[in-house]
């Protein structure tokens, strides 16, 4: 496979917010893609310095979009989908959506063979054991996300490591787009070189840990954290803090993005023109052999305080 990758190809034209507040031009840059076909030692060696690999292609395009239609034709019924398209484009529509429903079906929808295929597809599969070096472990809390245009929804600033404190830190993250997610319809953004700021933190909540019970410890909503662990809400001035930008992509359907457990990342609001939702899957893996933490050897449910 060869995929032109050019880094800073786009110009950061597009305005991207979150929680009413938007990144300005010279805080907001482009993740670089890598090619998958350069080998396993140079992708680790990308993943390592810079805390994230965004692997393009990675995954049979025509199988991902055929799964995003298969999600929204299950989500069709709770009127989250403008009726008279193909459910693959995943056109949302303007009103009227049932939400008890549509968080029942999600319930389902993430206990599903289908979905537990998609996750556990070959290509997948394959590059995990051979990333991790040995006997890849994907945890059975595996997240899905739709997140409809022109709403307020964006996943706060956090990294990974916070809610997954019960085992081994040798943790990846795989961050799937299921369809075409340009930056304005609101994918991860990734704090540049954030996974040293991530370390660093860690390593303060552990000194200052001491006080905490041993499960207070391991939970993300104990009483030295920020409510639901988030590191912030508000982007532009974390960039500032730290001095340094927010990594935007414009991802194609049939990438992964895996990033480290220290990884700052987020994602901004979902404003596209044609009204697509914005679907992704994220889930976590590991070595076999590591440390494995228990809490996350159930489905996800919604209220889980995971
Ligand atoms: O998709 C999102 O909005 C958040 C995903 C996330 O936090 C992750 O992949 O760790």
């Amino acid at each position: 496979m060869s995929i032109a990758l050019n880094a800073e190809a786009r110009e950061p034209e597009v305005t991207l917010a979150a929680h009413g507040r938007t990144l300005p031009a010279e805080r907001l840059g482009w993740l670089t893609p890598t090619d998958p076909a350069i080998g396993i030692d140079a992708i680790r060696a990308r993943y390592e310095e810079h805390g994230y690999v965004w692997l393009k292609g990675l995954l049979p395009r025509a199988d991902v979009i055929d799964f995003r239609g298969w999600v929204f034709a299950r989500l069709a019924e709770t009127g989250l989908l403008e009726p008279g398209h193909d459910f693959s484009l995943g056109i949302a529509a303007a009103e009227g959506v049932d939400w008890n429903l549509a968080n029942r079906r999600l319930m389902s929808i993430v206990r599903s063979a289908a979905y537990e295929g998609f996750c556990a597809q070959p290509p997948l599969v394959r590059f995990m054991d051979n990333f991790l070096g040995g006997i890849s472990y994907l945890h059975k809390r595996k997240l899905m996300r739709y997140v409809q245009p022109g709403t307020t929804m964006a996943t706060p600033a956090h990294y990974d490591l916070v809610y997954l404190r019960g085992g081994t830190s040798r943790l990846v993250t795989a961050w799937i787009p299921i369809g075409d997610i340009p930056a304005e319809m609101g994918g991860l953004v990734y704090l540049e070189g954030s996974h040293a700021l991530g370390r660093g933190m860690e390593a303060e909540f552990r000194a200052r840990s001491g006080d905490l019970t041993p499960e207070e410890r391991i939970s993300a909503y104990n009483s030295h954290m920020a409510e639901g662990g988030w590191v912030s809400k508000d982007l532009p001035a974390m960039a500032e803090r730290f001095d340094r930008r927010w990594l935007a992509a414009d991802y194609e359907a049939g990438d992964v993005v895996l990033h480290s457990p220290y990884m700052i990342h987020a994602a901004t609001t979902n404003e596209d023109r044609a009204r697509r939702l914005r679907l992704s899957t994220d889930i976590r893996y590991q070595n076999v052999d590591d440390e494995i933490d228990a809490r996350w050897s159930n489905h996800w449910s919604l209220g889980d305080m995971l």
